[in-house]
């Protein structure tokens, strides 16, 4: 096995000899804090001996089980989204995650094992793992919007579907009390409030799927990982720039995609903040990102889904909460943790959230009526 934040010599070797790399290779280190790939940041002189920089990453094979299969989506995407781009004046090296090819002609390298991809680094932005300034939400809320926009001309029949049943909450309900009757790691006495707060949001969990399985509401092309730090905000401007980490573009909902967002970017805290009191969902950041999403959106959202949106962000967060907690359950083979409890500490921030939508529910449909009529 690898250790998650080192590529062995050998590894670099053929990923250096593979790439289509401009310059000569300074070094490489680990870059970002997602939860799924391992992220390394590039580093290049140019023959005029300025930095060229490049993001590369080892994609999580764990989970990821048709890695060729998942670049193909890539490919398609990225290269839809870049004439996109290109036709509207815009910059695709900079506002499309931009794949490196072998020189083979491949959007990947497979090695010992190990499958890597390349891109371009997004210089000159940020991607914010909490919410520093509303505007920036705004602009998030803009750019995943818009991206939902530009694909809805895209035909979902191409993409693989890359994790089955990914949003399914019915599913993922199923998943969380397996994990509980299998107790792997005798974790379950310890969390008993947890537990008894997931069982008794079993009735949501079928909100969005069922009527998605009845074509109540349509399916369409979405990002399905809108967290705050899949979008790369601008350093100067404050603008959006760029909408990353592709690997989840699927068929889904568009309220999968307004939902997570909510999540990620409305905690006034970490997502794996141990004080609780810190955690609280913020009003007036899901004020500021319904603006920039609706303003996108509002000639493609019909009114089965526009119903739906204020309750999208309980969903979709108490979903998020129920994978951690099942993650802890089952022993940590999911998402990438620093410390035994780290997936607990991120399973109650989630709840914590949950608990705090729900009371706010009433605001959260009057805050949207206000952005579909302006
Ligand atoms: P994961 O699936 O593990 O979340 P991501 O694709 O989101 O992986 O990448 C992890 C982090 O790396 C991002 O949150 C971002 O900070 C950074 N990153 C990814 N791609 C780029 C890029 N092309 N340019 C600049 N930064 C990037
Ligand atoms: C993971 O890959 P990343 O860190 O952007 C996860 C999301 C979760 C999120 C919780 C493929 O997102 O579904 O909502 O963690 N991605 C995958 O922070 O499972
Ligand atoms: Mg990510």
């Amino acid at each position: 096995m690898f250790e998650r934040d080192k590529i062995t010599d050998e590894n670099i070797k053929r990923i250096l000899e593979s790439f289509n790399f401009e310059g000569s290779f300074v070094g490489l280190a680990p870059h970002g804090c997602g939860h799924i790939n391992d992220t390394f940041l590039m580093s290049f002189s140019g023959a005029d001996g300025g930095d060229i920089k490049y993001i590369l990453q080892r994609i999580n094979g764990g989970i990821f089980k048709n890695i060729p299969a998942l670049m193909r989506n890539f490919e398609l995407v990225t290269a839809y989204l870049a004439e996109k781009s290109l036709k509207a004046g815009g910059n695709p090296m900079r506002d499309v995650l931009t794949l490196i090819f072998t020189r083979s002609g491949q959007s990947y390298l497979e090695t010992n094992g190990e499958y890597f991809r390349a891109f371009v680094f997004i210089d000159r932005a940020i991607s914010y793992q909490t919410v520093e300034k509303p505007e920036h939400f705004f602009e998030a809320g803009i750019a995943f919007g818009r991206f939902a926009a530009l694909l809805d001309g895209f035909d979902a029949s191409l993409l693989f579907e890359a994790i089955p049943n990914f949003h399914d909450t019915a599913k993922r309900y199923d998943n969380f009390l397996k994990a509980l009757e299998a107790d792997k790691h005798s974790r379950a006495k310890d969390v008993k409030a947890e537990i008894e707060f997931t069982k008794s949001r079993r009735g949501i969990t079928n909100a969005v799927i069922s009527l998605l399985n009845d074509n109540k509401i349509p399916k369409r092309v979405t990002h399905n990982d809108t967290k705050l730090n899949n979008v790369m905000i601008d350093d100067v401007t404050g603008k959006a720039v760029a909408v990353i980490d592709l690997d989840t573009v699927m068929p889904g909902s568009l309220l999968y995609d307004f939902g997570d967002s909510i999540r990620s970017g409305c905690n006034t805290a970490a997502e794996d903040e141990k004080d609780l009191s810190k955690v609280t969902f913020d009003l007036k950041l899901f004020a500021a990102y319904s603006k920039g999403y609706i303003k996108e959106t509002k000639k493609l959202i019909r009114a089965e889904e526009k119903k739906l949106l204020a309750a999208a962000p309980v969903l979709m967060t108490f979903e998020c909460g129920m994978r951690f907690l099942t993650d802890y359950l089952d022993g940590d083979n999911y998402f990438k943790i620093k410390y035994p409890s780290h997936n607990l500490d991120r399973a109650r921030t989630q709840y914590k959230l949950v608990a705090d939508m729900e009371k706010n529910a009433d605001k959260m449909a009057e805050i949207l009526d206000s952005a579909f009529a302006e």
